[in-house]
């Protein structure tokens, strides 16, 4: 059963296998899900003339738009909404997935039936084809979108609340050179009063990449580091990828080789690629064994250099390997001890390795502070483990218009924690594409700027005054709207909403949002539309609420529901609209970080005192209503009752009502609601 793939063999000794089942999803037309590619559509199009759509996790150097090929992740579940309904397919096969998706069937299907009984019926048709595994198929009925995500977050779990700090301003590029250079980032945000939480260290920190480690001439002093970053109330993340260095006397690869713990090939020895360290060997992590070994890596005594202000990036999780078929593992490798060949787990390789770099830090913290890991590959469950990235987009308007509709899919899906690299990862952005990057990504969950070794320095500090100023108040903005993430990151946790929503989500019987990709919601609240294109004057934007919704502008004036605005449109701002009836939490005083509590710089107190504000949107009924929520920012005790979580509501007889959702609250605190803001009064 040997087959070649270019000079690469597959041995296939069980013999040629495969799953697959046809989907029908009557009365839909629309399906959204089936990540990770980078449609500009959010609705799966039909693939009748194309390629299905590829799930096999791969590492893509530089990845086409609009394309059904495989990327770095995948979650085999597809999403049907109508006006009526919205229902979920989950397809459990962690095995390489295709699936065709078509909606011409419908014509023939209605045709059919107009001629017997006048039944206009519409139809969308899937076809799930898998390599391996079993058929364990997962319905998800509904009948509501709230209702369908609990069933699915039921299923393959939520995020769990972030840090704040991870949901603040991340700065990263490959690479922070050497202690200097990071020192003289944190300078040059200080020095401009741009706000920032971490500080990223990409894989040339490492000695000769044996990750754990520190290079001694550049990170010389690696402790001192973290604790001088840390006073200024800062923490960093560094990568830590899944392969190790075949040298012996490097202790994480000599460690997992003698306790057996490594990828075997196909004849049980152990599996060599090569990949950025050279020749290469990978931990398996389908083992638990292996799993417990990588945790146990995260403790002080075998990090060394490392702190309780380190965090960790995974990259190359696919598992990338460089010589290996489609840059990637050979399928008839072996995990746990021989047992199970890599074709059959491959898509869950690296949910294995954020999940054991979780539990890390889990162990190294003893429980008690909440990790944060990022990860490049993912696959359905990911989103229980921390943040996932797009991967390496280029610095290009169609990649920054791209990152909307894949950020969109991956919260559909429950992977809510995501982002994309600001400004692009190849290629230098212009001052006009990175600005205008920066004012999208604030309203995206994961914001992280990154870039390419090759490229330019691009902080946002060394731009001309102008620019700067631009990219510093998206920023701002986002510290801004800090409690409004902290509350939705929350409320998701339990609930499986996702933070970014397509219109449809928040507006499911209007069918005209059903297509509509380049504008989204953050929570129930806010509606925002990038700026995809350059030199723009006016865009129009679609604002939905066909009964009575109304929408405020940033200058407060406000718009009806239910038609299309021609919003006029300078580099300062992108059109961002409030939802009249909402009533959201903010912080007014802007720190240098969102744990800021040292004196200098912009900071005066802790934040974790600081006051908050709300913004009341009054409805055309002259009524609001909304949450809070506040807690330590940083460990579970609000799994203990340790948090204020409050419903605020205000009444036509210009009255706010709020009440405790959290009656037995143990958490104290002495910050308070220090303004009210009330907009659209006699409207
Ligand atoms: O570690 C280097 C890069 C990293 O910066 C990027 O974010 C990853 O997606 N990594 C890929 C490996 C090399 C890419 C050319």
């Amino acid at each position: 059963w040997t087959e070649m793939f270019h000079s690469h063999k597959d041995t296939r000794p069980h013999g040629p296998s495969s799953v697959g089942l046809d989907v029908e999803f009557i009365g839909f037309k629309h399906l959204y899900g089936l990540p990770e590619h980078a449609h500009i559509n959010l609705h799966l199009l039909s693939t009748t003339h194309d390629e299905p759509y590829r799930l096999y996790n791969l590492d893509v150097f530089e990845y086409e738009l609009n394309n059904n090929m495989a990327l770095y992740g995948s979650v085999p579940y597809i999403i049907a909404h109508s006006a009526k309904w919205t229902v979920g397919v989950y397809w459990n096969n962690p095995t390489e997935t295709w699936v065709d998706v078509d909606h011409k069937k419908d014509e023939v299907i209605r045709m059919v039936m107009m001629m017997v009984v006048m039944i206009v019926m519409m139809m969308a048709h899937s076809h799930w084809l898998s390599e391996s595994g079993i058929i364990d198929l997962f319905i998800m009925l509904g009948p509501m979108a709230d209702e369908l995500f609990r069933q699915y977050a039921a299923l393959t779990g939520t995020t769990p609340l972030p840090p704040l700090f991870a949901i603040g301003y991340h700065q990263s590029r490959w690479n922070y050179m050497d202690e200097k250079d990071v020192y003289s980032v944190i300078l040059g945000f200080d020095a401009n009063n741009i706000p920032l939480d971490v500080l990223w260290l990409d894989i040339e920190h490492t000695d000769d990449k044996r990750y754990f480690t520190f290079d001694s001439n550049r990170f010389g002093n690696p402790k001192k580091l973290l604790d001088d970053v840390a006073l200024t109330t800062r923490k960093m993340v560094a990568a830590v990828d899944p392969h190790f260095k075949k040298d012996t006397k490097y202790k994480q690869y000599s460690n997992a080789r003698s306790s057996d713990l490594l990828v075997k090939d196909r004849d049980g020895n152990e599996y060599e690629g090569w990949c950025w360290p050279g020749s290469s060997a990978w931990l398996d992590f389908i083992n638990p064994e292996a799993r417990k070994f990588w945790s146990n890596q995260f403790l002080y005594h075998n990090y060394e250099g490392s702190t309780k202000d380190l965090y960790t990036w995974n990259d190359m999780n696919e598992p990338s390997v460089f010589n290996g078929p489609e840059i990637s593992m050979h399928r008839d490798a072996l995990h746990s001890a021989g047992s199970i060949e890599h074709r059959q787990v491959h898509n869950i390789y690296g949910l294995y390795v954020q999940r054991s770099t979780f539990e890390g830090h889990l162990l190294r913290s003893k429980n008690r502070t909440r990790p944060f890991v990022l990860s490049r590959s993912f696959f359905a469950g990911s989103q229980r483990y921390g943040a996932v990235w797009t991967g390496d987009n280029a610095a290009d308007w169609s990649h920054l218009e791209v990152s909307t509709s894949m950020l969109l899919t991956l919260n559909l899906v429950g992977v809510t924690f995501s982002g994309a690299d600001v400004g692009g990862f190849f290629r230098n952005p212009s001052a006009e594409l990175l600005t205008r990057w920066y004012q999208a990504a604030t309203y995206q969950p994961f914001f992280r700027a990154h870039a390419h070794l090759d490229t330019k320095r691009r902080e946002p500090y060394l731009f001309d005054r102008y620019h700067m100023t631009i990219m510093r108040e998206a920023i701002v903005s986002r510290y801004r709207l800090l409690p409004y993430w902290y509350l939705l990151f929350y409320q998701s946790e339990t609930s499986g909403m996702p933070l970014m929503r397509p219109l449809w989500v928040e507006f499911p019987e209007s069918e005209d949002t059903f297509e509509i990709y380049n504008t989204y919601m953050v929570g129930s609240s806010i509606l925002v539309q990038p700026i995809v294109k350059s030199a723009v004057n006016v865009v129009s934007v679609y604002l939905p609420g066909c009964h009575e919704v109304i929408w405020y502008g940033d200058s407060y004036e406000i718009f009806k529901g239910c038609q299309v605005v021609d919003v006029p449109v300078t580099l300062e701002k992108i059109p961002v609209f409030y939802r009249g009836g909402s009533i959201i939490p903010i912080r007014e005083r802007i720190r240098r970080s969102s744990s800021s509590s040292s004196s200098s710089s912009s900071s005066s107190s802790a934040a974790l005192n600081d006051p908050y504000s709300l913004l009341i949107y009054l409805d055309n009924k002259n009524e609001a209503d909304g949450y809070f929520y506040h807690d330590d920012f940083s460990t579970y005790k609000y799994r203990d009752g340790h948090f204020v979580y409050r419903n605020f509501v205000y009444r036509s007889n210009n009255t706010i009502v709020s009440r405790s959702l959290n009656k037995d609250s143990k958490f104290k605190s002495n910050s308070w609601i220090e303004r009210i803001y009330i907009i659209g009064l006699g409207q």
